[in-house]
């Protein structure tokens, strides 16, 4: 199995419920670690920035309306299979779908307060990491 790289953001919901802490658990007891964290409250520019990819979905407008809505917790994560790894974590996008003990399910609201964002593949993986954390430095542990 391959070494990965992806990018957890942990939305504004879940930083308010103050889970961060059982959140990093849940990376940490699947193998992940955190190698790069900030917490920050997007702008408008840079949340539409960042999810770019879905500007003509009609939900775009209220996604990043809720992603400036409070300080959201950003993370590079690093393990074994990590992309899979985290989005199995997470589970589905509608947390009224996503399976029990998963980070949606236990945490999120709604479909739009839904906790959490994972990349979905290598290549968003490796643009959405360069995005947040350019030029990152890792220190190995
Ligand atoms: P994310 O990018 O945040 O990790 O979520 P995802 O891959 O599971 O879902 P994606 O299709 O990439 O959609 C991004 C975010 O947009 C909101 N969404 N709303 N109302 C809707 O039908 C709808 N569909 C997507 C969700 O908040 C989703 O996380
Ligand atoms: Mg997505």
């Amino acid at each position: 199995m391959a070494i990965e790289r992806t990018l957890s953001i942990i939305k504004p919901d879940a930083v308010a419920k103050n889970v961060i802490g059982q959140i990093y658990s849940r990376f940490e007891n699947a193998g992940l670690k955190v190698i790069a964290a900030k917490m920050v409250h997007l702008s408008e520019v840079e949340a539409g920035q960042f999810y770019a990819v879905h500007k003509e979905r009609p939900f775009f407008k209220d996604l990043v309306s809720f992603m400036i809505s409070g300080p959201v917790m950003i993370q590079a994560l690093e393990g074994e299979n990590a992309i899979l790894t985290n989005r199995e974590l997470m589970g589905a996008t509608d947390p009224s779908k996503a399976e029990k003990g998963t980070i949606r399910a236990d945490f999120a609201q709604s479909i739009d307060a839904n906790a959490v964002h994972g990349s979905d593949g290598a290549d968003t993986a490796a643009a959405e990491i360069a995005f947040f954390f350019p030029g990152m430095q890792v220190y190995t542990r």
